[in-house]
């Protein structure tokens, strides 16, 4: 048994019992694509994880990629090549993309619940399988020429990076100095240097590779909007004899020595500085760069807060295993008695305080991250909140700063509690998990770091959307609130969450008061950049506690109605987290609240020299 840990129950009791997506399934809304299908795909990638993609997981850390600055090639360890092999034959990564690319349609629920085992397993596999997505975006983008283009990087599985990053552009997209020259021949000559970027070389996984760039055409305007995509073939490519060609001039030039994650090469790529002109093409023949951009990066934004969820899961999976057979110490109300009989470290309250709370955010996670997906089509939307396609396109937006900013502090924040339950053995490689903590703690960082996500949360996502998505979503939380159907005995739990959602509106109106403050007094927006991550971790925390408490009503009546086996103890362990984080993170958001209330600038009117 490898170190992953896979929770297939939890998925499919979001995706059925919580979600309803059976019956969108069952009602042929997806072709043949039918709930049994799915439970055997669950069944079968949870096969693959926790086995061949687990495999070499630690082998491919204490082994890292090799990079040759003669041949600019990047040399991956043969066991994890043996792991993305086993993904690829599955041809996993193309579900849920369109069928013109091979692939299978699908709800984004399920695309995302089965890359979520992938992902917990061994992450890499998943960012290097990442080439059929990417071709979805060109396929989206594109010429009707260039959809073909995206028909063969499908179907040949070609490899695909996202190349933004300079060494002086990072959150600032905006200052990047790549440049693009147009041809005669209406190709592009780009020139430059990119840095940190996921994939650019990869051994032989691929017989090439498309790099999707932004570059700044000559004379185009500053910032993000002077920005193009360019389509830059690692090998030219005769589209018409469908045969390789030349070398294209773009090289890597480094490969980064990294914390964790380090069978996922990060490569400085460098454009035309090796005597042959790195050529390329303008996706879509329009100049909208960083437009089409996020179409990327919204999915590897999903992507990358799945990831954390993911590992933290397995993280929590592990250490529940070890804690039920470490004997360690007497219970504490016989703590005086030295001879009482030693119990295993469950039975410390501290222990089961620190389990519940990696549960409870483990969980609750996944039910963010699973109903932002359903979200992403409009005929789950409808069934699970009743958006119509408007809004739930801007729920969907809402939530993604939600899933990578909350998904990855908090991920990383409980695996150094994971790690804690298994004591000094927690600091081994013996175990995974500090592994896992060095490889999640970049989802924190990249895509986008925290305070980027949660000004995007704050400005764009409810200032600019009017606070459409935000009301729809809070309406939501209210419904539930009032539910003639809801369990007396989560009485006062629903108290809790309705005093959370309070909070958080009254957080929202402050900042909001500061946002309009701005206009007569611009330093007012200090205040803005001063709360808003704790305003984003506040309404992660409260989607949370909403959905643990949806699903503990759904455990109570499926109790209520006799569940057996296994499943009682399933259910009631829902109630219980549910439970749990209500009474004791919840009111948390009360503190948070009143320190967003008494917000001042007097950090940001500190001199330099005093901190
Ligand atoms: C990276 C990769 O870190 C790491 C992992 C790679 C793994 C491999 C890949 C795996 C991928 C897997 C999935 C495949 C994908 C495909 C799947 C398909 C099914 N939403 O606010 P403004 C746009 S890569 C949408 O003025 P500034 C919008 O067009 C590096 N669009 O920004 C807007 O115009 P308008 C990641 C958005 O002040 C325009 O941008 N680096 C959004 O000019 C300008 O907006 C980063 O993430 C949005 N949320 O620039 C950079 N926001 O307003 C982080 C903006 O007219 N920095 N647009 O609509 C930022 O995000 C900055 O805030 C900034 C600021 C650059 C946007
Ligand atoms: P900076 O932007 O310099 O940020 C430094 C600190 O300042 C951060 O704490 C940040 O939150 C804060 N900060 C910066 N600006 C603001 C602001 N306006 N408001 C508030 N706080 C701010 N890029 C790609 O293009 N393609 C890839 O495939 C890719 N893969 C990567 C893989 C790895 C392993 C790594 C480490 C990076 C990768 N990146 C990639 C780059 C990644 O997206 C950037 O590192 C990230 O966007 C942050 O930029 P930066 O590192 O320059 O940090």
């Amino acid at each position: 048994m490898g170190h992953y840990k896979a929770n297939v129950r939890d998925l499919e009791f979001n995706l059925f019992e919580v979600l309803g997506i059976d019956k969108v399934l069952d009602a042929g809304a997806f072709g043949d694509l039918d709930t049994d299908t799915v439970k055997e795909m669950l069944t079968e990638v949870r096969r693959l994880a926790e086995g061949p993609l687990a495999e070499s997981f630690a082998d491919a850390d204490r082994n890292p990629p090799v990079f040759d600055p003669n041949t600019h090639t990047v040399t991956l360890p043969e066991s994890f090549k043996k792991s993305y092999k086993a993904l690829e034959d599955g041809e996993w990564a193309k579900v849920g993309i369109r069928e013109e690319l091979g692939g299978l349609n699908a709800p984004s629920a399920v695309a995302w619940a089965l890359s979520e085992m992938v992902l917990g397993a061994n992450p890499p596999v998943q960012m290097y399988a990442a080439g059929a997505p990417f071709s979805q975006v060109l396929y989206n983008n594109g010429t009707d020429e260039q959809k073909k283009w995206a028909q063969v990087m499908a179907d040949r599985n070609w490899g695909c990076t996202m190349v933004l990053t300079e060494p002086d552009a990072g959150s600032d997209v905006g200052a990047g100095r790549a440049k693009a020259v147009k041809q005669e021949d209406g190709s592009w000559h780009i020139e430059g240097v990119k840095r940190f970027i996921t994939s650019a070389d990869a051994d032989d996984l691929f017989e090439n590779i498309v790099h999707l760039v932004l570059a700044r055409p000559e004379g185009a305007g500053p910032g993000t909007k002077g920005l193009s995509l360019f389509y830059v073939p690692k090998t030219h490519f005769d589209f018409e004899t469908e045969t390789l060609g030349d070398r294209n001039g773009v090289f890597v030039t480094n490969v980064e020595h990294k914390m964790g994650i380090k069978a996922s090469a990060t490569c400085e790529v460098t454009f035309g500085g090796h005597g042959v002109p790195a050529k390329g093409w303008l996706v879509g023949e329009v100049h909208n760069g960083i437009a089409q951009m996020f179409d990327v990066i919204e999915n590897a934004r999903m992507m990358v807060g799945t990831k954390a969820i993911a590992t933290l899961s397995t993280g929590y999976l592990n250490a529940l295993e070890y804690a039920k057979t470490r004997v360690q110490g007497a219970d504490l109300t016989q703590m005086t008695d030295k001879a009482a009989p030693r119990v295993t470290i469950t039975h410390h309250p501290d222990v089961r305080r620190s389990l519940a709370t990696q549960k409870a955010y483990a969980e609750g996670l996944r039910a963010v991250y699973l109903y932002t997906a359903a979200h992403q089509n409009p005929e789950i939307a409808e069934v699970v909140s009743g958006a119509d396609s408007d809004v739930a396109f801007r729920v969907n937006d809402l939530l993604l700063p939600i899933v990578k900013g909350v998904g990855s502090e908090r991920a990383y924040q409980y695996l150094t509690d994971s790690l804690q339950t298994f004591g000094g053995s927690g600091f081994l490689q013996d175990y995974p998990i500090e592994q896992y903590i060095r490889d999640a703690k970049i989802d924190s960082l990249y895509e986008g770091t925290t305070a980027i996500q949660a000004q995007d949360f704050f400005f764009r996502k409810i200032a600019r959307d009017r606070g459409v998505a935000l009301a729809h979503v809070a309406g939501q939380i209210q419904k539930f609130l009032e539910s003639d159907s809801a369990n007396e005995r989560l009485k006062g739990e629903r108290k809790l969450l309705a005093t959370a959602l309070e909070d958080v509106q009254t957080m929202a109106a402050t900042l909001t008061g500061h946002l309009m403050g701005a206009q007569e007094q611009p330093t007012e927006l200090y205040k803005v950049g001063l709360g808003s991550v704790r305003f984003l971790m506040a309404v992660g925390d409260l989607f949370i506690g909403w959905m643990l408490l949806n699903q503990a009503e759904i455990a109570l009546t499926a109790l209520d109605n006799g569940a057996t086996g296994a499943d009682v103890a399933f259910y009631t362990g829902k109630v219980a987290s549910a439970q749990f984080f209500a009474r004791n993170v919840l009111p948390e958001l009360t503190a948070t609240r009143a320190i967003l209330a008494n917000l001042d600038n007097d950090i940001m009117d500190l001199d330099e020299a005093a901190f």
